[in-house]
């Protein structure tokens, strides 16, 4: 099965169903919209958080970068003058040094994210949405910005009105997400709970992609990121609200709709299922809030249910 990922929330998700599927099962096809360059070096923290959250390293209070991290760097970099708005931490700083020289000797960054996650012991396959460029910009009220500073220099705050994928058309999926995409036998493709603006539909905004989800004829399933009108963490309520929607489980089915069949929303949300039904979606109410390694097991374990009642 195809797990199409973002960062944090949608790690959560791809940590569970690596628990519980063989790793020649599972493709996690990550966001790279996120990444940029910093400092020199390719950042790409989507691709991080996944492969950190696989391998047990992450940090689960602040939801990015490593577990026991410590900021040498940054306090010297800062005491030269150096870009502080951004944090590398000194163990995480490792990961983007070596998969910028791996990079620069002319490796793909399918190949880099299949060696630098092998080298921390994932077994799982973890996978760029595609090896070429693409970056999101936000269009905002003061400002067209790249990702990285809206998110983290201007801590989201800017009102966006709209999302430009630059480099999208242009880039192709990766070999591992084409691959898993063609394979006849696929069972399931589950869209993690993820921002759907920022983190699922640069994925979508490939070529080719929306539409070989929908020929795969494979059941596609989406973790809604909202739960109880909110997003656990990020901005996907407040852009939801500013591109003109009800942030909310409808908001996400709507956005979805034609491309998924069933959408899974937190079970104190079990009222907004009747309709998204009504308007043509399955919908699983379920304790939707990942908080311990089970919670992860036992959410991937009911999307597989969940889309393999949906074929
Ligand atoms: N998020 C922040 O809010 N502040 C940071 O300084 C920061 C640094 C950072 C470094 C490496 C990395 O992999 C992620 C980092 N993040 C930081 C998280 C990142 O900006 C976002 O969580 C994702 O791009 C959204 O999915």
């Amino acid at each position: 099965m195809i797990a199409l990922s973002g960062g944090v929330g949608g790690a959560k998700l791809a940590f569970g169903l690596a628990r519980v599927l063989a790793a020649g099962d599972l493709t996690i096809v990550v966001n790279t919209g996120d990444d940029f360059e910093h400092l020199g070096l390719l950042v790409c923290p989507d691709i991080d958080s996944v492969t950190y959250a696989l391998a047990g390293l992450s940090d689960r209070e602040r939801g990015w970068g490593l577990a026991g991290e410590t900021w040498g760097f940054m306090a010297a970099l800062k005491r030269l003058g150096g870009a502080d708005w951004f944090n590398l931490g000194d163990h995480d700083l490792a990961m983007h040094v070596e998969r910028t020289r791996r990079l620069a000797g002319g490796r793909t960054l399918s190949q880099v994210t299949a060696e630098l996650s092998g080298a921390l012991g994932i077994a799982h396959r973890v996978a760029p949405m595609s090896d070429q460029p693409v970056r999101t910009f936000v269009d905002t009220d003061t400002g067209r910005m790249a990702f990285q500073p809206y998110f983290v220099r201007e801590r989201c705050a800017p009102v966006v009105s709209s999302l430009d994928y630059v480099g999208a058309q242009d880039a192709r999926p990766s070999p591992a997400f084409s691959e898993a995409l063609a394979r006849p036998d696929l069972s399931a493709i589950v869209i993690c709970p993820s921002n759907p603006y920022l983190s699922v539909d640069p994925i979508l905004a490939l070529p080719g992609v929306a539409e070989a989800i929908r020929a795969s004829g494979a059941p596609c399933v989406a973790v809604s990121p909202i739960v109880g009108g909110q997003a656990l963490k990020g901005p996907a309520a407040k852009l939801m609200a500013e591109l003109g929607a009800v942030p909310g489980n409808a908001a996400v089915a709507a956005h979805y709709r034609g491309l998924v069949d069933g959408l899974v929303i937190d079970a104190g949300d079990a009222a907004d299922a009747a309709a998204i039904e009504a308007a043509g979606m399955a919908v699983l109410a379920t304790a939707s809030v990942m908080v311990t390694d089970e919670d992860r097991a036992r959410l991937a374990c009911e999307c597989l249910d969940f889309a393999g009642r949906l074929v």
